[in-house]
């Protein structure tokens, strides 16, 4: 049985609610948090490490009473504190905590009041209007749960983010490229689009024993459930909920069905409208005039014979995409990870990163990098130990000595300076202009009016030291919605006050999104991308970040961080 690391998180994000709706004690609850996080952001399989042997304690936030827990869940699938503690209150509850607006304290009055511990449970009393009186709710908390409630079971199905998909993904495909006669096996749909987050895995194969694929595929140790099984198409579900398709195609369709299966649907629909415009017919198979296939070994060939040139899959979102080709404007060089030469945006121990500067560029430097900015955080963040004035000072002189200690590589002293209320900086122009950069960001008070919000920001970004807006919508993806801000206000006042907006390529953030990327890119505004990475392995996030970039159509010459050193100081003088 693999057990994956998301499950792992789950099993600890689970118990650090329980915890908190009993009131125990804020350490320990934090120290299953981090452990989830920490889990859930692991680029290798747990299960593998273990295996290996290798020792989860150097892991941050992992001691040994945390690693053998870890390990409980990752050999059982199962822990036994967690089981204990949904003895005492219903494990549901920590369903509840995801709702936004309910917090530990009022999940537990809901709970002990009225034996609310189901989402259906907690909508039938809001709309009996039972909520409302329970000490600390009132009418408008009432009507936002019963809002949220309904919108969660609106949802379809939960989407996976891209980076929890991989995590099935990657060892699956390996798993079913053991079966002899296999061709080729792609993900298509929403995954190979790089979309921040998946529904589902559509599989296409092309495998000369096809029957034996599919007995691998239902076989596989993390099915669940097998939904459908047929010669050329069956559908699971694994243990996680998570479901998977796999289309076993013939060759010369390979290409057809490649193009249909990724989409976007839209995108399907505007190519098949050429097709008819061209008296052809379009679908799975191939392009055909009448009954004779005239492409579907490659999408080349079936773009190609439809007058139109390739197009990346990330931008098959019919957002312009096919006009672009069919009226000879053609598409844009897409931005690709060799064009980063860069990362802006990084962590050291010095608040809550956990490695030093000097390891920190060792990593970016054997990443292919040619400079970097150290990023710390700021006195308000107090949560992650931020820096006070003489702390930065002293970080400044330890980059100055790994500076004259490295080679090709050039550490930028720099600094994760918190946007206060009132839209001034947490660290005087005195200090700000002694920094190389400065990436800027919204760390509280995301409950602002769009306006005040927005105006606090574009207040931030008159200090003439102000240079990157750091993830600028604030969401972390499937947790916490975007605030509310006028993002084409702000890029407007960006582009004509020479300030920069970052593409933060946390998996969970990948914020800008794809659709105000290209909203930067029409106003001509610069993105960087950054990794905002607090340990070294988390500067290979950048992949996501170029993902992101590519569906909004973000080429090289969009990204600051594609240019040399000297050009990069340049655009951060902004005197
Ligand atoms: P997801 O899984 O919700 O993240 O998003 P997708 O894009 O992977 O969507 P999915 O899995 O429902 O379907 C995979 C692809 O199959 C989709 O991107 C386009 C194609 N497709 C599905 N349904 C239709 C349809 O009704 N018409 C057309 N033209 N294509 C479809
Ligand atoms: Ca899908
Ligand atoms: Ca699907």
């Amino acid at each position: 049985m693999s057990i994956h690391n998301k499950d792992i998180a789950d099993v600890f994000e689970q118990v650090a609610d329980l915890l908190e709706i009993k009131g125990d004690n804020p350490f320990r609850i934090r120290a299953y948090r981090n452990a989830a996080r920490t889990v859930g952001n692991l680029s290798r399989n747990v299960s593998d490490l273990i295996s290996q042997e290798e020792d989860l304690t150097q892991y941050p936030g992992v001691g040994k009473d945390l690693a053998g827990k870890i390990e409980q869940v990752a050999t059982t699938g199962e822990l036994k504190l967690l089981e204990r503690l949904r003895r005492q209150i219903p494990g549901e509850l920590s369903e509840l905590m995801k709702i936004p607006g309910l917090g530990p304290k009022r999940v537990a009055t809901m709970y002990h009041e009225l034996d609310i511990s189901k989402p259906d449970q907690l909508q039938k009393a809001a709309e009996a209007g039972e909520i409302h009186e329970l000490p600390g709710f009132g009418c408008k908390i009432e009507q936002n749960i019963l809002d949220e409630v309904k919108r969660l079971s609106e949802e379809k199905y939960h989407q996976l983010k891209l980076t929890e998909a991989e995590q099935f993904a990657e060892p699956l495909i390996d798993y079913l490229k053991k079966v002899k006669g296999i061709k080729k096996i792609t993900i298509a749909g929403s995954y190979r689009r790089r979309k921040d987050t998946v529904g589902d895995l559509d599989i296409l194969a092309t495998c000369q024993e096809g029957s034996k694929l599919m007995d691998r595929f239902v076989g596989y140790e993390d099915v669940e459930k097998v939904v459908s099984k047929g010669q050329t198409r069956s559908t699971v579900l694994l243990r996680s909920g998570f479901q998977v398709d796999l289309r076993i195609v013939p060759q010369v369709s390979y290409g057809a069905a490649l193009m249909y299966f990724t989409g976007s649907k839209d995108h399907n629909i505007a190519v098949r409208k050429i097709a008819l415009r061209k008296n052809l017919k379009l679908n799975e198979y191939g392009l055909f005039r009448g009954k004779k296939r005239i492409a579907g070994k490659t999408e080349s060939h079936v773009y190609e014979a439809l007058g139109l040139s390739f197009i990346e899959p990330e931008l098959r979102e019919n957002r312009g995409e096919i006009e672009a080709v069919y009226n000879g404007k053609g598409l844009p060089d897409l931005l690709t990870l060799n064009n980063v030469r860069g990362d802006l945006h990084i962590h050291t121990k010095y608040t809550d990163g956990h490695h030093t500067i000097r390891q920190m560029a060792e990593a970016a430097k054997n990443r292919g990098y040619e400079y970097i900015a150290i990023t710390d955080h700021t006195k308000r963040l107090t949560v992650t130990g931020g820096l006070n004035v003489k702390e930065l000072h002293k970080q400044m002189k330890e980059i100055e000595e790994v500076n004259e200690n490295t080679k090709d590589m050039t550490i930028l002293k720099a600094s994760e300076v918190d946007i206060l209320k009132d839209g001034s900086l947490d660290l005087p122009d005195s200090v700000l202009k002694e920094l190389d950069l400065t990436v800027c960001a919204v760390h509280y008070t995301f409950g602002l009016s769009k306006e005040k919000q927005t105006e606090r920001i574009m207040k931030a970004m008159d200090n003439p030291y102000f240079n990157i807006l750091a993830h600028p919508s604030g969401r972390l993806i499937n947790e916490r919605q975007a605030y509310q801000v006028d993002m084409e206000k702000i890029m407007n006042a960006a582009k004509n006050g020479g300030c920069l907006l970052e593409l933060n390529a946390h998996p969970d953030r990948l914020d800008l999104d794809d659709v105000h990327c290209q909203m930067a890119k029409e106003i001509g505004v610069k993105i960087v991308l950054s990794t905002d990475a607090h340990r070294m392995d988390g500067l290979d996030t950048m992949r996501f970040g170029v993902g992101q970039a590519r569906r909004g159509w973000l080429g090289a010459e969009n990204v600051a961080n594609t240019r040399s050193l000297k050009e990069l100081r340049e655009i951060f003088n902004r005197n």
